[in-house]
This record gives C-alpha cells, structure tokens and sequence, in this order.
C-alpha cells in the first residue's frame, strides 16, 4: 500500500518535469528508483547532525547514552575488569542457544526480581537473551501479537520513549495511548492516567515505563504504583514493564525495581524487557533480556518454546560477548559489587549536575520555575522548551536536544554546564 502510493507520488513528479517515459526509464534501470528518502531518525539523528557540527562548544544532549565530567564515553572499570577476564579465558567464538545462555537469562531475571525471587526459584520465568532492550520489547511484540488471548492493543504513556509505537506496529499490535505526563506540573499525571486505565477495554497491555520514565524523568510514587496495580488488575490488564534504566533513576537497582516486583506480588503476570546498555554502559554489545512469568514451570517451558520459534527465523541467536561481560559481572560476588558502584556513580553525578543547571539558570535571572530539573529523574530531564526553543538552541549554541524539549542530563557535565544554562536562559527569556 505504502510503497505504491510512492511509486505513484514519485510518477506523477516526474511526469510533471521530465515526463513519464523517464519515469518508466528509471524505473526499468533501477529496482529502487520509487524509493523516497525518509526522515532521519528523531533521536538517534540528533547525533548524527551533532557530529557533522564544527562548533567547538557543540554539546550533544540528545541520546540517552551516559558521558563523563569531561563529555566522554564511559566505560564501566567493573565491565572493563569483565573484560579482561573474558580474554584471559580464551573463551570460543560458538552460536549462543537461540534463547541466549542459560547463565545469563538467570542472572537477569534475578536482578530484575530479586535475589530472593519465589517466581524464579518456582521456575516461573520464561527468559530469554534480546538483543538489547529494543530487541527485548521487539520479541516480546511478536509474542504477544502470536499469543495474547485479548486485543492485539498495546497502551502507550503520553508521552514515551520515541520507538515504542514503532517496535509495536512492527510486530503487528495497535498502538494505542493513556495519559501519564501533566505538562502544568511537569510531573506524573495521577488521576488522568488512573482514569484512562480504568476506561481501558479488559484484556488489553500496558506498556508501563519500570523507573526513570524516558522522555520525562517522571516515575509514580510506590503509592501511586500501588493504584495503578489495583486499577490494572480490576480491569483485567496486562502490563508490559519496560526497564532500561534499572539504576539509573535512584543509584540503586533494587529501589528502582521497585514496581516490577510490587506487580508481582498484588499477582499480576508480567512481561519485562531489560536492557543493560545504559546500567552497564553495554550500549553497542545489545545485551538485553525479555521474560514472561508464568502460572507455572510447565507453562513458562511451553511459552519459552514458543518465543524460541519466534526468534529463530528473525535473527536466529543473539551476540555472546556483551551477554558474557553481563554474567560475568553478575555471577561474581566482587564484581557484582563494584558494578553497584559503578552504578552508583553515574547515577550520582547526573544529579549534582541537576542541581548544578537549576543553579546556574536561577543566578542567570531566569524567571521561570526550574524546580522539574531536580524533581525528575534518572538520565532525562523534559525541559517544557518548546519546539522553537528546542532549534534555536541547536542553531545559536550548537546544543543538540530532540525537538519535544528533552534533555539528556548524561551529556552535561560541570565544564559545559555554564555555557548551557546561558543558552537555556537566553532562548527562553
Ligand atoms: N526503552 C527505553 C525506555 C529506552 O529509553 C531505550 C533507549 C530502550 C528501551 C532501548 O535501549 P537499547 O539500547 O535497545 O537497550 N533509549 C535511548 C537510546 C537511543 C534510542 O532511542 O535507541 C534514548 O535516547 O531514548
């Protein structure tokens, strides 16, 4: 449908200038002549125009990817020691299993639900390795649009991270909305979600962001978790937990999982993606995990069947090395403890720089309230700038950010926070 509307936009501009013999010209020279150029991606893009910019003071803050105090890529010491053991060991280079290892499937459920977890000492997980978190929420489209027993609808927050309509509508799901952000507080919208979830028709999925919400820095109160369990289980809901940022919103992996386990233990059953690219900096290794927690172990071994029947024939097994660097981080006791470090630190100093910016905004006279810098958080801060705001920071200051306000606090650091804070200012006097 899609690709012939092109073919047909793409004969009728042809037809109009150089006539439509050389539209059938090109088109017999060529398989791909009708083919139009896309957009560039909203986020990943940003990147990619940040680069092309020459501007020395040039800042990058629109991926959620993390950079030291000095704006450089970071990588973890405790993966870096993974990884210096993972080379001593002169590992092979073999296929994976087509549900990643074994190993690495339980240390990520665990982390997600606890050491002490009864559904994973129940075998009630059916986890297997995604590629990344993206490719974690992609097999869990496929699944669910095969096997959920409801509507093939998947509930949206407004607003959430920029792919998930995307991964959805590729899996074959209908992607539908629910209120979560209150732009007048930029903070979470408590009644309009818990209304729009209890109008939401039974048997449908909620897609709910685990902590750290992405664009917002919004999460709800464990109390207000606790309304949205209730609303969700009355309803009939199944909710699909995406946690990328385990860590991220409060320095501490267990806090921050704290609504996952909260589901589990009001009963519900839960999907989860995980992704380790921004806990464990793995952003490029695309080590991730997607998990179903089942009634029983006969049934999680019957829907783990199912899903590796899926992933077969889209990419038939995940990369190892990322994967090992994860289970060898986790399975040692040492290592495991410094990665909280680890953690710890980036988590750290993305809130001093919070407070750092909302400082800096407050002496530069800004009259605005900027309370909503150290009010949200985990790696993004949604700024309320708006769109023209948004480009005239990129095309005056060479400050990069996506077009909905968002900043990615991971990419300011003490030496460019200054120059930041004037550019906010001036843009938004
Ligand atoms: N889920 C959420 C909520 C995310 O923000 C991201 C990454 C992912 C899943 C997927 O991450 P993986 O790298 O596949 O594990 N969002 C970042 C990174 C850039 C992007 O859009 O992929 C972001 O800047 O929003």
């Amino acid at each position: 449908m899609a690709c012939s509307k092109a073919v047909q936009r793409s004969a009728v501009l042809l037809q109009n200038s150089t006539g439509f013999e050389n539209y059938v010209g090109k088109r017999a020279s060529s398989w791909w002549g009708a083919v139009q150029m896309g957009p560039p991606d909203v986020i990943l893009g940003v990147t990619e125009a940040f680069k092309r910019d020459t501007n020395p003071k040039k800042i990058n803050l629109g991926v959620g990817a993390y950079r030291d105090d000095n704006g450089k890529p970071f990588v973890l010491p405790s993966v870096r020691k993974a990884e210096t053991r993972l080379a001593e060991k002169q590992l092979d280079k073999e296929y994976s299993p087509i549900s990643g290892t074994a190993e690495f499937c339980k240390h990520s459920i665990l982390l997600a639900l606890g050491s002490d977890s009864k559904h994973v000492a129940d075998g009630l997980n059916a986890t297997v390795q995604g590629i990344s978190g993206t490719g974690a929420l992609r097999v869990g489209g496929a699944f669910l649009a095969s096997f959920f027993p409801g509507a093939k609808e998947i509930y949206l927050p407004t607003p959430s991270w920029g792919n998930h309509g995307p991964i959805f509508r590729h899996s074959g799901m209908n992607v539908k909305s629910y209120k979560y952000y209150d732009p007048s507080t930029c903070g979470f919208d408590s009644k309009g979600a818990l209304d729009d979830l209890s109008k939401i028709p039974e048997n449908s999925i909620v897609l709910l962001h685990a902590c750290a919400h992405n664009p917002t820095g919004v999460d709800p109160r464990p109390e207000q978790w606790s309304e949205i369990s209730a609303v969700m289980k009355k309803r009939k809901l199944f909710p699909f937990f995406d946690m990328a940022y385990q860590g991220f919103a409060s320095g501490d992996v267990a806090k921050d999982a704290f609504a996952v386990r909260a589901f589990l233990k009001d009963g519900h059953q839960i999907a989860l993606a995980q992704s380790f690219a921004k806990n464990m900096g793995l952003y490029g290794e695309r080590a991730g995990a997607f998990s179903l927690i089942c009634s029983d172990k006969e049934e999680a071994a019957r829907t783990m069947s199912q899903i590796k029947i899926l992933i077969r024939p889209m990419y038939s097994n995940p990369p190892i090395h990322g994967a090992r660097l994860v289970t060898e981080i986790l399975s040692d006791e040492a290592l495991h403890k410094q990665w909280l470090g680890d953690v710890k630190l980036m988590a750290d100093r993305i809130i001093s720089v919070r407070t750092k910016l909302q400082d800096n905004l407050k002496k530069l006279g800004s009259s605005r309230n900027w309370q909503h810098i150290t009010d949200q958080i985990g790696m993004f801060c949604f700024t309320g700038m708006n769109q023209q705001q948004c480009e005239r920071l990129t095309k005056e200051f060479s400050v990069y950010l996506t077009k909905d306000g968002r900043i990615s606090m991971a990419g300011v650091t003490s030496k460019n926070v200054d120059y930041l804070a004037e550019a906010i200012h001036t843009v938004t006097k």
